[in-house]
């Protein structure tokens, strides 16, 4: 497992990666080059640039996130073969450089969606929130206006100006779309570009929708468990990967993500890992990462990721504004860092109690272990 944080490059980030390299445990980055619109080609000396930059600091590139899909391809154009090919090239660019991982999403239209990203906790600090009937009483660019005032200034990501400053037309590709024509779109994408990522070595992890149900009429099709074995099955490749994200499943509360882990098992090659907390159907806001401050169970979901032997890469998610930061709404650094303690906490526990566990029995096959008896074993396997 590969500890990362979210980083969006110099330019659009308050964090920089010297303070990134302090957080114990955390050997690397996932990151994009912000300033590329969906459908652009990726150059490759930008991103050796990238890597370059990554690396001068002591931090890996542990991964992309996202190379962003053009609306053409989603809604099956007549353009979508010229955007693929532009796709499938980055692809082969962003592997000279070794990168091995790419999350990506396809969300028609929006990424992610709140309706509140600054909403004020009972400590004082601030959280991004959802909630249903507000979203319903919003006109797509009327949310765009809304999301726009609390953010700090910062480039959304996924909510870049441009593209989304032609959001009539953009809303009018998908006005007959139908979520079983987005599907097939998708398999076709997948068809075209996983062959690449055979040759190449790239993991390709589609990111679940967020929420996980369709917002302004708009068709969604990575909502559960049975939405995403249908997309590693409809390519059954061992790149063609899921990124699994605790906070984007788990705001529907019937989504039982440790279940979902443990059905996806060695599909999962990126792990965006936070707590929520549900306050009513279709309203929620995000939380610290500790268990008992949200809704989730992060120990249960950490032991399942450890239990399929994931090995890919991990981020905590979503961070409270604390401490006076101003960052990017979710993406500050003191909250996050807090956030991957936790989580490095919870694995190296695991790490601690599970391995031990194989010890004693595979040095004590037929003995039944009492809690007593485990202590002797530990102290004489630790002098092994
Ligand atoms: C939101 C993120 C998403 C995610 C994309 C992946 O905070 O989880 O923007 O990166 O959906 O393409």
């Amino acid at each position: 497992m590969k500890m990362a944080l979210r980083w969006f490059g110099p330019s659009f980030d308050s964090v920089n990666l010297q303070s990134i390299r302090q957080i114990p445990g955390v050997t690397g980055v996932v990151t994009t080059l912000p300033d590329l619109a969906a459908g652009q080609p990726w150059p490759i000396k930008r991103i050796q640039d990238l890597a370059k930059m990554i690396e001068s600091q002591g931090l890996q590139l542990h991964g992309i996130e996202s190379v962003n899909i053009h609306d053409s391809i989603k809604a099956g154009t007549d353009q979508r073969d010229h955007y693929i090919d532009i796709y499938r090239q980055t692809l082969r660019n962003l592997a000279t450089v070794g990168v091995d991982l790419v999350c990506y999403n396809f969300m028609p239209v929006f990424d992610w969606t709140r309706t509140d990203l600054a909403k004020v906790r009972e400590d004082g600090s601030t959280v991004l929130a959802y909630d249903q009937q507000i979203l319903e009483t919003y006109k797509p660019d009327q949310m765009l206006h809304e999301m726009g005032k609390k953010s700090n200034d910062f480039l959304l990501p996924g909510w870049e100006p441009e593209r989304l400053g032609e959001i009539r037309e953009l809303l009018g590709m998908y006005r007959n779309l139908t979520e079983e024509h987005l599907f097939q779109n998708l398999v076709y994408f997948l068809e075209a570009i996983i062959p690449i990522c055979e040759e190449t070595g790239i993991r390709m992890a589609i990111h679940p929708d967020d929420p996980p149900w369709s917002v302004f009429g708009l068709p969604r099709i990575v909502k559960n468990r049975r939405d995403l074995e249908r997309v590693l099955g409809a390519v059954d490749s061992p790149y063609n990967c899921a990124t699994l994200c605790t906070g984007s499943l788990g705001s529907n509360p019937d989504n039982p993500l440790v279940d979902i882990i443990r059905s996806l098992g060695n599909r999962i090659a990126f792990a965006h890992v936070r707590n929520l907390r549900h306050t009513a159907p279709g309203v929620f806001e995000e939380a610290a990462h500790f268990s008992s401050d949200g809704s989730f169970d992060l120990y249960a979901i950490m032991e399942a990721l450890y239990d399929v032997g994931f090995d890919g890469v991990i981020r905590p998610d979503h961070g409270r504004a604390i401490w006076n930061e101003v960052s990017l709404p979710g993406y500050g650094l003191y909250d996050r860092a807090l956030g991957s303690q936790y989580l490095l906490g919870i694995w190296d526990s695991l790490l601690h109690t599970k391995t031990k566990k194989k010890r004693i029995s595979v040095r004590n096959p037929a003995k039944i272990i009492s809690a007593a008896n485990i202590f002797a074993v530990e102290k004489e396997g630790s002098h092994a």
